[in-house]
């Protein structure tokens, strides 16, 4: 009886003391969880944008209004880089950008969102904000490229107007370059002023943005890397966002954005992606060192980083923080 007892006893100190080390190891685990969930909140600094150049830094602001309310990054990136292709002292984005060799004003653009979906536009002529035009083609239509006549078409038809982008300051420029006709892009000065702008918000999204007048003084038809998905602009919501700048052809011939997001897929941290892409050029393209390239990346995590050719190429950084310029490094 008492043995029978005593094993009654037992087994209830057992069963108790099992549930008791049950429950603190659930508790341990739980607590572990919330450990790496704490960090993996805190890690995540968002929301963020980012974009190339001084310019970079009006635009955020305008991102900025967005993505601290809330608001979806692709909505942000859209608005942000309308700020520079509004304004004519940039010349290489929208209006006041340097014309191609026949004095006519050909912009690039493309725009991709959380959701692999995007929209591009090139060689469009008279329209300011060609960035907007890109997010129509992907919001409004099947496809993902308009260009020329069939781009201002569709931009008309969305009740945008017509208008003169070549201000006078431009065209004098281009009439100088006209006595000479020597086409050779300088590096960081007529070469530096495209925007590329990434945004991860608040829900965690990244979209991108990135819009150009292009080289200044291309032959007539040229497009570059700036409207290109994969050249110009890159964006996959499980990893990353990458956008260039510079010498486009460059860009294109490595697709380079693409390869960006895929070295930060490998477990490559945005400035060592960008430095891969930067160095894959280098091997590749033998001429390298007469141009500038700068690609400007931003992780699942709202880590950013860059890299370029040459020095001289700098980036704006918004978050809660507030907003700073920032150099990237160079190979050269
Ligand atoms: C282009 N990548 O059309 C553009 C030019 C540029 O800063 O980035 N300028 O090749």
């Amino acid at each position: 009886m008492t043995s029978k007892r005593n094993f009654l006893k037992m087994s209830v100190l057992g069963t108790s003391l099992l549930g008791i080390t049950a429950l603190f190891s659930e508790t341990r685990a739980h607590s572990a969880v919330s450990k790496r969930r704490a960090l993996t909140t805190k890690r995540t600094n968002k929301p963020i944008v980012v974009s190339t150049w001084n310019h970079g830094l009006a635009a955020n602001q305008v991102a900025w209004q967005i993505l601290s309310k809330g608001g979806k990054a692709i909505d942000a990136v859209e608005q942000g880089v309308r700020v520079p292709e509004a304004d004519p002292s940039v010349m290489t984005v929208g209006y006041g950008g340097y014309p191609d060799r026949e004095g006519k004003v050909t912009l690039d653009a493309c725009i991709m969102d959380e959701n692999q979906n995007c929209g591009s536009v090139a060689f469009l002529q008279h329209i300011k904000h060609p960035i907007s035009v890109a997010r129509l083609v992907m919001d409004k239509t099947p496809h993902v490229m308009l260009v020329g006549e069939g781009a201002l078409e569709f931009a008309k038809s969305q009740g945008f107007k017509e208008q003169n982008l070549l201000t006078d300051k431009a065209k004098s420029a281009w009439q100088d370059w006209l006595k000479e006709s020597k086409y050779s892009p300088v590096i960081n000065v007529e070469n530096h002023d495209t925007i590329g702008m990434l945004a991860l918000d608040s829900n965690g999204d990244l979209s991108g943005a990135c819009t150009t007048s292009g080289a200044a003084f291309k032959m007539s038809g040229r497009v570059g890397d700036s409207p290109l998905i994969g050249a110009g602009l890159y964006v996959d919501n499980e990893i990353g966002a990458a956008t260039a700048t510079g010498m486009g052809e460059l860009m294109i011939k490595t697709v380079g954005c693409h390869l960006v997001v895929e070295m930060m897929r490998q477990g490559l941290n945005p400035e060592q992606a960008c430095k891969a892409a930067v160095e894959r050029i280098a091997k590749k393209l033998g001429d390298y060192k007469q141009f500038q390239v700068g690609f400007l990346a931003l992780n699942k995590a709202g880590e950013y980083g860059s890299y370029c050719i040459q020095s001289g190429f700098n980036y704006a950084v918004t978050d809660k923080s507030g907003s700073e310029l920032k150099d990237a490094k160079s190979i050269l």
